[in-house]
């Protein structure tokens, strides 16, 4: 029934290649995009996501320290960068770092989510001396720190190249990348929104050095502004060969454009079928990539939850004192207590399954 209503829709031939295995074109995910059925787009993104992850829905029980918003690149997207004479900047100090993770020291939090703005003052020492503070404290938490953009800063500082800083951070804590800063590859928008920011390719590079290493990372697409579906589909295209080559990327993480308080705040909010289909694609699309999240903080919990039939199986975590995406007009919340988290994937019809940042099981849910 439903496959007549996806061939009536003019994506049958699509529809055979997700069944049959075979990897979607460029031209293909445009079509996606472009679709008007939503739930043909989610029948076949769930059939991928199914196949690869089963019923399972993860969720980590994590931290996010945002150690500085002083920042040099100040993208027109961006609410939570500011200069450094700005009323509203702020840098943490190690001790006060350190400070935060003792205070959720009898929380099981298994991983610390750690970025910051490009800081034009702050030494090396302080990258290195930050991770290994959070490791004094916490031993066992897995640190997911510093962007791909934050990287090739620290490399800048160290003057030591980015394969050697990244050893270095390593050594210091470093376990994995987050997926920040990626934005969308088009020289294009980053002219218009990221001028100063680091170039795609630059951003590509970072993250195949950090994968020849052995260190996991995410990728992220900054959607909803002034990106054309061509664009999109390229940023993803992208991603796919990377991971051709490495098969270093864990997550893809498609992130909802919030314009309050940045200079792109003429636009709208996105809406919540351009939220599921910015999903779906990036499941259909992205064959070589093992997990999707729905990001709750930026999406919302509802729709994360819808998320989980549209191609998502991984909502992020309980996280807590974000501040990127509340700055810009966020209004989902911060926390998430473990059992909302749970009772948010059940109700989805999903098994909650515990994660660590390197998708090992904790805990299954299932009853
Ligand atoms: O790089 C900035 C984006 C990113 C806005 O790896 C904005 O698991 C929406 O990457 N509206 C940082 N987005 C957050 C991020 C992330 C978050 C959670 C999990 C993971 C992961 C990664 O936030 C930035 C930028 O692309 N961003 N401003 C805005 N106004």
């Amino acid at each position: 029934m439903i496959e007549e209503t996806i061939k009536k829709s003019g994506l049958g031939d699509i529809l055979d290649r997700v069944v049959a295995g075979e990897r979607l074109s460029g031209d293909d995910a445009v079509r996606l995009y472009e679709t008007g059925d939503i739930l043909a787009l989610g029948y076949m993104a769930n059939i991928v996501r199914e196949r690869k992850n089963g019923d399972n829905a993860y969720f980590i029980y994590n931290q996010h320290i945002n150690y500085s918003n002083i920042c040099t690149n100040l993208c027109k997207f961006c609410a939570f960068g500011k200069p450094s004479d700005h009323e509203q900047a702020y840098e943490m100090s190690v001790d006060e770092i350190r400070a935060k993770v003792r205070e959720r020291l009898d929380e099981p939090i298994v991983e610390i989510h750690l970025v910051g703005g490009i800081h034009p003052d702050l030494p090396y020492s302080y990258y290195l001396d930050v991770l290994r503070g959070i490791k004094a404290e916490r031993p066992d938490v897995h640190i997911q720190g510093f962007t791909c953009v934050e990287i090739a800063h620290l490399a800048e500082l160290s003057g030591k190249g980015v394969e050697a800083t990244l050893k270095e951070l390593m050594e210091a804590g470093l376990g994995s990348i987050p997926g920040g800063g990626a934005e969308v590859f088009s020289p294009r928008i980053r002219k218009l929104t990221c001028e100063k920011k680091l170039s795609g390719e630059g951003w590509l590079d970072v993250a195949r050095t950090a994968h020849l290493l052995g260190l996991k990372s995410n990728a992220t697409m900054l959607y909803g502004h002034i990106e054309t579906v061509a664009e999109r589909v390229e940023h993803l295209a992208r991603l796919r060969e990377l991971q051709d080559e490495t098969g270093g990327f864990m997550t893809f993480i498609p992130l909802a454009f919030h314009p309050k308080n940045t200079d792109m705040n003429d636009l709208s909010r996105t809406s919540g079928i351009e939220d599921l289909k910015n999903i779906a694609v990036a499941r259909l699309f992205l064959d070589n990539f093992p997990h999707i999240k729905a990001y709750w903080i930026m999406i919302g919990a509802k729709l994360a939850q819808v998320a989980l039939s549209f191609g998502a199986d991984d909502v992020d975590g309980t996280v807590s004192e974000e501040k990127i995406t509340r700055m810009a007009g966020g209004d989902a919340g911060q926390f998430l207590a473990r059992n909302e988290l749970i009772r948010l994937i059940r109700d989805a019809g999903r098994v909650p399954v515990e994660r660590d940042t390197l998708y090992n099981t904790i805990r299954e849910y299932r009853d």
